[in-house]
């Protein structure tokens, strides 16, 4: 904080009765469990200036005191979905912390303002049964948001995600399989842990979004045995063969690339697939900013294989037998591209014609992820399934 800051806070401490503000940053550290440091770090001053307003002898200034009021609102709306150390990882992941406290905020209304909405929308009228809620739609990006963060926490850290993000409705289960990849290059090792900070908001964020309608994290198969859903989507894109054979994506920095590789560009078609359906503004908003971090992810993962595929030109080879085994298994309509040169232009982009991405619909996600082309409620990477409403793969 600036002097000129520091100034006009004390100034505020001598034309103010501080006990409203003393109760208040009380309220924050006592009731709602948050130290010293955090109630300093979210409202963007010293830890002294946070001591000083719990002891009266110093009130916060208005732009501190609005900061102070939001937490308390956010604490208040975050304490109906989650428990003390689910809100504390809610707080602490990395899109929350402090480099865009505006955004936090903006951020932490939406969630907050989004839960009672959307269990509303959970009850759905009698005469409406066929019709896809936002939430039945939040909730299907949910259950390829489990997934993703699994793998990523799994290559990264060696361990999935707590175990207080895995609850909700419908049948939870494990996800099997991870382990953590011994990254040779130090670059890869940091995007992975980027884009796995990513994949952990995005839980988060869906489940603060969704509060008590929110899907639990169903069974998911990110392991490596011969006729599991890496190996069989590998055995698919041609990298493989038969069992015994099987597909590592733990085993080095390249595997690790192909893995990320079969799911990013999924999650971009699945977010724009699901745009048109999605009527809350709100929502629409959340999910554009969901497509573009896919999107960002998938390009990122995209440009390091391409980089890698001047040494190694078998990875080349390997994005486009993962991208024709997609295109095979979601319909006759051509969504994918891997990332061979078109013509002297790199192809780090799947678009059409229009340069636009690509939109599947949920069923064409689901032949994917369930890792086939006939409609079915299971497999792949869901061995019994995505929780929620929308489940079934299209019949292709
Ligand atoms: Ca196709
Ligand atoms: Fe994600
Ligand atoms: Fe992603």
């Amino acid at each position: 904080m600036s002097r000129r800051a520091a100034a006009v806070e004390s100034d505020n401490a001598g034309n103010r009765t501080s006990s409203t503000f003393v109760a208040l940053v009380r309220e924050l550290r006592d009731d709602r469990g948050l130290s010293t440091g955090e109630v300093a770090d979210l409202t963007g001053v010293r830890e002294r200036q946070v001591q000083h307003w719990a002891a009266g002898t110093s009130a916060p200034a208005t732009e501190s005191l609005k900061r102070l009021l939001d937490i308390q609102y956010l604490m208040k709306e975050l304490g109906e979905v989650y428990d003390p150390d689910g809100i504390r990882i809610w707080l602490h992941s990395r899109h929350r912390r402090l480099e865009d406290r505006r955004g936090f905020f903006r951020l932490a209304a939406t969630a907050a303002v989004a839960a009672p909405v959307v269990m509303t929308l959970g009850g759905r009228p009698l005469n409406a049964q066929s019709t896809v809620t936002d939430a039945d739609i939040l909730n299907f990006a949910l259950n390829l948001e489990y997934l993703e963060a699994q793998f990523y926490l799994f290559a990264t850290t060696g361990a999935g995600l707590p175990a207080n993000l895995l609850t909700g409705t419908g049948t939870q289960g494990a996800a099997t399989g991870g382990r953590q990849v011994n990254f040779t290059d130090p670059l890869v090792a940091e995007y992975a842990r980027e884009i796995a900070a990513d994949e952990l908001a995005h839980v988060v964020f869906l489940r603060t979004a969704l509060g008590a309608a929110a899907v639990a994290q169903p069974t998911i198969d990110i392991g490596i045995a011969p006729n599991g859903a890496f190996s069989t989507a590998a055995r698919a894109a041609g990298l493989i063969g038969p069992a015994p054979a099987f597909f590592d994506p733990y085993a080095n920095d390249e595997n690790f690339l192909l893995g990320a590789f079969i799911f990013e560009d999924v999650g971009v078609t699945a977010y724009k697939g699901a745009s048109p359906l999605i009527t809350n503004k709100t929502f629409l908003e959340a999910a554009a900013g969901l497509l573009a971090v896919e999107a960002y992810h998938a390009s990122l993962i995209r440009t390091v294989l391409f980089r890698k595929g001047i040494q190694t030109p078998a990875l080349i080879d390997a994005t486009e037998g993962i991208s024709n085994a997609r295109d095979s298994l979601d319909g006759a309509t051509d969504l994918d591209q891997g990332i061979r040169p078109i013509g002297n232009a790199s192809n780090i982009f799947p678009s059409d014609a229009n340069g636009l991405a690509f939109s599947r619909n949920a069923g064409q996600v689901l032949n994917i992820l369930y890792l086939t082309s006939m409609a079915r409620t299971q497999g792949g990477f869901f061995p019994n399934g995505v929780n929620g409403n929308i489940r079934t793969s299209q019949a292709n």
